[in-house]
Protein backbone atom coordinates (compact mmCIF):
# COMPACT_ATOMS: atom_id res chain seq x y z
CA UNK A 1 0.00 0.00 0.00
CA UNK A 2 2.50 2.43 0.61
CA UNK A 3 4.46 1.61 -2.39
CA UNK A 4 1.22 2.37 -4.50
CA UNK A 5 0.85 5.75 -2.62
CA UNK A 6 4.25 6.63 -2.88
CA UNK A 7 3.52 6.58 -6.67
CA UNK A 8 0.85 8.34 -6.83
CA UNK A 9 2.56 11.30 -5.19
CA UNK A 10 4.98 11.26 -7.64
CA UNK A 11 2.41 11.71 -10.45
CA UNK A 12 0.63 14.20 -9.10
CA UNK A 13 3.80 16.35 -8.23
CA UNK A 14 5.20 15.62 -12.06
CA UNK A 15 1.73 17.13 -12.79
CA UNK A 16 0.73 14.01 -15.05
CA UNK A 17 -2.84 13.91 -13.22
CA UNK A 18 -4.16 16.23 -15.39
CA UNK A 19 -7.50 16.37 -15.12
CA UNK A 20 -8.30 14.44 -11.75
CA UNK A 21 -10.57 16.29 -9.42
CA UNK A 22 -8.84 18.59 -7.16
CA UNK A 23 -5.39 18.26 -8.91
CA UNK A 24 -3.14 20.96 -9.85
CA UNK A 25 0.51 20.92 -11.55
CA UNK A 26 3.33 22.29 -9.82
CA UNK A 27 3.67 25.62 -11.53
CA UNK A 28 2.51 27.78 -8.99
CA UNK A 29 -1.11 28.44 -10.88
CA UNK A 30 -3.64 26.11 -9.11
CA UNK A 31 -6.40 25.26 -11.84
CA UNK A 32 -8.23 24.35 -13.57
CA UNK A 33 -10.21 21.97 -11.81
CA UNK A 34 -10.20 24.42 -8.36
CA UNK A 35 -13.75 25.71 -7.34
CA UNK A 36 -13.32 27.61 -4.05
CA UNK A 37 -16.64 29.18 -3.94
CA UNK A 38 -18.32 25.63 -5.45
CA UNK A 39 -20.43 27.65 -7.87
CA UNK A 40 -19.47 24.93 -10.50
CA UNK A 41 -16.86 27.42 -11.92
CA UNK A 42 -13.18 26.66 -11.63
CA UNK A 43 -11.79 29.40 -10.01
CA UNK A 44 -7.77 29.99 -10.25
CA UNK A 45 -5.35 30.62 -8.02
CA UNK A 46 -1.76 32.10 -9.33
CA UNK A 47 1.14 32.39 -6.86
CA UNK A 48 3.29 35.73 -6.59
CA UNK A 49 6.49 34.26 -4.43
CA UNK A 50 8.46 37.23 -5.07
CA UNK A 51 5.80 39.63 -3.55
CA UNK A 52 6.75 42.02 -1.26
CA UNK A 53 4.58 42.63 1.54
CA UNK A 54 5.18 46.36 3.05
CA UNK A 55 8.75 46.33 2.80
CA UNK A 56 9.67 43.03 2.89
CA UNK A 57 11.00 41.74 -0.56
CA UNK A 58 9.69 38.47 -1.55
CA UNK A 59 7.54 37.80 1.26
CA UNK A 60 5.33 36.50 -1.50
CA UNK A 61 1.36 36.64 -1.95
CA UNK A 62 -1.52 34.66 -3.90
CA UNK A 63 -3.85 36.19 -6.14
CA UNK A 64 -7.02 34.81 -6.13
CA UNK A 65 -9.63 34.76 -9.36
CA UNK A 66 -12.82 33.87 -9.70
CA UNK A 67 -14.62 32.20 -12.54
CA UNK A 68 -18.16 33.49 -13.90
CA UNK A 69 -20.33 33.15 -16.83
CA UNK A 70 -17.88 35.63 -19.14
CA UNK A 71 -14.45 33.74 -17.77
CA UNK A 72 -12.36 35.01 -15.30
CA UNK A 73 -13.05 37.78 -13.62
CA UNK A 74 -11.64 40.33 -11.10
CA UNK A 75 -14.83 40.68 -9.40
CA UNK A 76 -14.87 39.66 -5.93
CA UNK A 77 -10.43 38.63 -6.24
CA UNK A 78 -8.60 38.15 -3.30
CA UNK A 79 -4.71 38.51 -2.04
CA UNK A 80 -3.62 36.54 0.55
CA UNK A 81 -0.20 37.03 2.06
CA UNK A 82 1.07 35.80 5.22
CA UNK A 83 0.14 38.79 7.02
CA UNK A 84 -3.26 38.50 5.98
CA UNK A 85 -5.71 38.05 8.72
CA UNK A 86 -6.36 34.43 9.94
CA UNK A 87 -3.28 33.29 9.06
CA UNK A 88 -0.79 31.90 11.53
CA UNK A 89 2.82 33.22 10.87
CA UNK A 90 4.12 36.87 9.89
CA UNK A 91 5.33 37.87 6.72
CA UNK A 92 9.14 38.19 6.36
CA UNK A 93 11.25 38.80 3.68
CA UNK A 94 12.29 35.90 1.41
CA UNK A 95 9.70 33.62 2.75
CA UNK A 96 8.21 32.98 -1.07
CA UNK A 97 4.37 32.62 0.39
CA UNK A 98 2.75 31.36 -2.78
CA UNK A 99 6.12 29.57 -4.49
CA UNK A 100 3.34 26.41 -5.80
CA UNK A 101 -0.27 26.35 -5.10
CA UNK A 102 -2.63 23.40 -5.49
CA UNK A 103 -6.07 22.90 -4.88
CA UNK A 104 -8.42 20.23 -3.10
CA UNK A 105 -11.59 19.73 -1.52
CA UNK A 106 -10.00 18.29 2.03
CA UNK A 107 -12.85 18.52 3.96
CA UNK A 108 -15.08 17.67 1.82
CA UNK A 109 -17.49 20.22 1.71
CA UNK A 110 -17.81 20.44 -1.93
CA UNK A 111 -15.66 24.03 -1.74
CA UNK A 112 -12.17 23.23 -2.80
CA UNK A 113 -9.82 24.67 -0.65
CA UNK A 114 -6.11 26.05 -1.57
CA UNK A 115 -2.62 24.64 0.02
CA UNK A 116 -0.17 27.20 -0.29
CA UNK A 117 3.56 27.26 -0.46
CA UNK A 118 5.70 28.86 1.83
CA UNK A 119 9.47 27.05 1.46
CA UNK A 120 11.80 29.69 3.12
CA UNK A 121 9.72 30.53 6.05
CA UNK A 122 11.33 30.38 9.11
CA UNK A 123 9.81 27.69 11.80
CA UNK A 124 10.70 28.46 15.17
CA UNK A 125 13.91 30.07 14.09
CA UNK A 126 15.12 27.18 11.43
CA UNK A 127 15.66 28.90 8.07
CA UNK A 128 13.44 27.92 4.98
CA UNK A 129 12.59 25.07 7.44
CA UNK A 130 9.04 25.65 5.29
CA UNK A 131 5.13 25.14 5.94
CA UNK A 132 2.13 24.95 3.89
CA UNK A 133 -0.77 27.37 4.50
CA UNK A 134 -4.51 26.40 3.71
CA UNK A 135 -7.07 28.35 3.04
CA UNK A 136 -10.66 26.96 3.34
CA UNK A 137 -13.86 27.52 0.87
CA UNK A 138 -17.19 28.21 1.51
CA UNK A 139 -20.15 29.85 -0.51
CA UNK A 140 -18.51 33.19 -0.44
CA UNK A 141 -14.78 31.87 -1.82
CA UNK A 142 -11.98 31.39 -0.11
CA UNK A 143 -11.52 32.28 3.66
CA UNK A 144 -8.32 32.86 5.91
CA UNK A 145 -10.35 32.99 9.27
CA UNK A 146 -10.23 29.16 9.48
CA UNK A 147 -6.99 28.62 8.32
CA UNK A 148 -4.58 25.76 9.07
CA UNK A 149 -0.81 26.04 8.64
CA UNK A 150 1.36 22.89 8.83
CA UNK A 151 5.18 22.52 9.37
CA UNK A 152 7.47 19.69 9.96
CA UNK A 153 7.40 20.96 13.65
CA UNK A 154 3.69 20.84 13.72
CA UNK A 155 2.93 18.65 16.26
CA UNK A 156 2.03 14.88 14.89
CA UNK A 157 3.48 15.31 10.89
CA UNK A 158 6.46 13.62 10.15
CA UNK A 159 9.61 15.02 9.80
CA UNK A 160 12.11 16.64 12.09
CA UNK A 161 11.83 20.56 11.59
CA UNK A 162 15.08 21.42 10.24
CA UNK A 163 16.69 24.61 8.75
CA UNK A 164 16.74 24.22 4.81
CA UNK A 165 13.99 21.35 4.66
CA UNK A 166 11.86 23.69 2.03
CA UNK A 167 8.58 22.35 2.77
CA UNK A 168 5.73 23.17 0.77
CA UNK A 169 8.16 24.12 -2.65
CA UNK A 170 5.66 21.97 -4.65
CA UNK A 171 2.85 20.72 -3.86
CA UNK A 172 0.04 18.24 -5.28
CA UNK A 173 -3.39 17.02 -4.31
CA UNK A 174 -5.20 13.47 -4.74
CA UNK A 175 -7.71 11.62 -3.16
CA UNK A 176 -5.04 9.10 -2.15
CA UNK A 177 -7.04 6.66 0.03
CA UNK A 178 -9.91 6.75 -1.75
CA UNK A 179 -12.12 8.12 0.68
CA UNK A 180 -13.58 11.21 -1.10
CA UNK A 181 -11.75 14.38 0.71
CA UNK A 182 -8.51 15.09 -1.13
CA UNK A 183 -5.14 14.62 0.30
CA UNK A 184 -2.32 16.92 0.37
CA UNK A 185 1.70 15.48 -0.77
CA UNK A 186 3.85 18.19 0.21
CA UNK A 187 7.51 18.52 -1.25
CA UNK A 188 10.20 19.24 1.36
CA UNK A 189 13.46 18.96 -1.27
CA UNK A 190 15.99 20.54 1.37
CA UNK A 191 15.02 17.49 3.33
CA UNK A 192 18.25 15.86 4.92
CA UNK A 193 17.23 12.20 4.48
CA UNK A 194 19.89 9.99 7.03
CA UNK A 195 22.53 13.05 7.61
CA UNK A 196 22.26 13.07 3.25
CA UNK A 197 22.02 16.98 2.97
CA UNK A 198 19.17 18.03 -0.08
CA UNK A 199 18.28 14.44 -0.62
CA UNK A 200 14.82 15.28 -0.02
CA UNK A 201 11.19 14.11 1.05
CA UNK A 202 7.56 14.39 0.42
CA UNK A 203 5.08 14.94 3.35
CA UNK A 204 1.50 13.07 2.74
CA UNK A 205 -1.27 14.60 4.60
CA UNK A 206 -4.61 13.07 4.49
CA UNK A 207 -7.99 15.30 4.75
CA UNK A 208 -10.87 14.76 7.29
CA UNK A 209 -14.20 16.04 8.34
CA UNK A 210 -12.77 19.33 9.33
CA UNK A 211 -9.24 20.07 7.70
CA UNK A 212 -5.92 17.99 7.29
CA UNK A 213 -4.69 15.23 9.56
CA UNK A 214 -1.94 16.06 11.54
CA UNK A 215 -1.87 12.20 12.55
CA UNK A 216 -1.50 9.11 10.52
CA UNK A 217 0.77 11.21 7.84
CA UNK A 218 3.26 9.86 6.07
CA UNK A 219 6.71 11.14 4.75
CA UNK A 220 8.76 9.29 1.92
CA UNK A 221 12.34 9.35 0.51
CA UNK A 222 14.12 7.34 -1.87
CA UNK A 223 15.40 5.46 1.40
CA UNK A 224 12.04 4.68 2.46
CA UNK A 225 11.12 1.13 2.86
CA UNK A 226 9.92 -0.63 -0.90
CA UNK A 227 10.55 2.57 -2.59
CA UNK A 228 13.01 2.08 -5.37
CA UNK A 229 15.93 4.38 -5.80
CA UNK A 230 18.84 5.41 -3.49
CA UNK A 231 18.89 8.72 -1.32
CA UNK A 232 21.98 10.61 -2.07
CA UNK A 233 22.63 13.92 -1.01
CA UNK A 234 21.43 17.05 -4.00
CA UNK A 235 18.88 14.52 -5.05
CA UNK A 236 15.90 17.04 -4.23
CA UNK A 237 12.84 14.09 -4.45
CA UNK A 238 10.63 16.05 -4.63
CA UNK A 239 11.65 19.48 -6.19
CA UNK A 240 10.05 19.57 -9.19
CA UNK A 241 11.29 21.81 -12.47
CA UNK A 242 10.94 25.58 -12.85
CA UNK A 243 9.27 26.14 -9.32
CA UNK A 244 10.87 30.12 -8.05
CA UNK A 245 12.64 29.64 -4.63
CA UNK A 246 12.28 33.60 -3.79
CA UNK A 247 15.56 35.65 -5.17
CA UNK A 248 15.94 32.34 -7.67
CA UNK A 249 14.47 30.49 -9.89
CA UNK A 250 16.38 27.44 -10.06
CA UNK A 251 15.42 24.15 -12.30
CA UNK A 252 16.00 21.25 -9.73
CA UNK A 253 16.40 18.56 -12.22
CA UNK A 254 17.35 15.71 -10.38
CA UNK A 255 20.70 15.57 -9.65
CA UNK A 256 21.20 18.93 -10.41
CA UNK A 257 22.77 19.33 -7.08
CA UNK A 258 22.32 23.21 -6.44
CA UNK A 259 20.15 24.28 -3.87
CA UNK A 260 19.35 27.13 -1.65
CA UNK A 261 19.07 27.78 2.20
CA UNK A 262 18.34 30.86 3.47
CA UNK A 263 19.57 33.87 1.26
CA UNK A 264 22.90 32.34 -0.66
CA UNK A 265 23.11 30.30 -3.25
CA UNK A 266 24.94 27.03 -2.59
CA UNK A 267 26.33 25.38 -5.53
CA UNK A 268 29.06 22.16 -5.11
CA UNK A 269 32.66 23.18 -5.41
CA UNK A 270 33.22 20.78 -7.48
CA UNK A 271 30.73 22.38 -10.51
CA UNK A 272 32.30 25.79 -10.02
CA UNK A 273 35.90 25.23 -10.06
CA UNK A 274 38.15 28.56 -10.47
CA UNK A 275 35.06 30.55 -10.38
CA UNK A 276 34.40 33.26 -7.99
CA UNK A 277 31.53 33.46 -5.66
CA UNK A 278 30.05 36.54 -8.20
CA UNK A 279 30.87 34.85 -11.48
CA UNK A 280 28.28 31.57 -9.84
CA UNK A 281 25.51 33.71 -8.98
CA UNK A 282 25.42 36.13 -12.22
CA UNK A 283 25.58 32.84 -14.31
CA UNK A 284 22.90 31.97 -12.99
CA UNK A 285 20.67 35.08 -13.46
CA UNK A 286 22.17 34.83 -16.94
CA UNK A 287 20.93 31.41 -17.85
CA UNK A 288 17.54 32.46 -16.27
CA UNK A 289 16.86 35.04 -18.05
CA UNK A 290 17.59 32.97 -21.44
CA UNK A 291 14.70 30.89 -20.36
CA UNK A 292 16.74 28.05 -19.63
CA UNK A 293 15.45 28.22 -15.76
CA UNK A 294 18.41 26.59 -14.61
CA UNK A 295 22.10 27.86 -12.87
CA1 LIG B 1 -16.05 28.93 -8.60
CA1 LIG C 1 -13.78 22.07 1.36
CA1 LIG D 1 13.18 17.79 8.06
CA1 LIG E 1 -8.53 11.10 0.88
Amino acid sequence: MRALRAAAVALVLAGAVLGAPGAATATGIAGPACDFNGDGRSDLAVGVPGESVGTLDSAGAVNILYGSAGGVTATGNQLFHQDSAGVDGVAEAGDAFGSDTACGDFNGSGHDELAIGIPRATVAGNVAAGAVAVAFGSGLGLSLLTSQVVSQGTLGVEGALEAGDSLGYALGTGDFDGNGRADLAAAAPGEAEGGLAGSGAVNVLYGSVLRLLTVNDQIFTQNSTGIDGVASAYDRFGGGPGVSTGQYRIGYALKQRIWTLGDRLHIPPHLTRGLSRTCRVCRCVRNRRRGHGAC
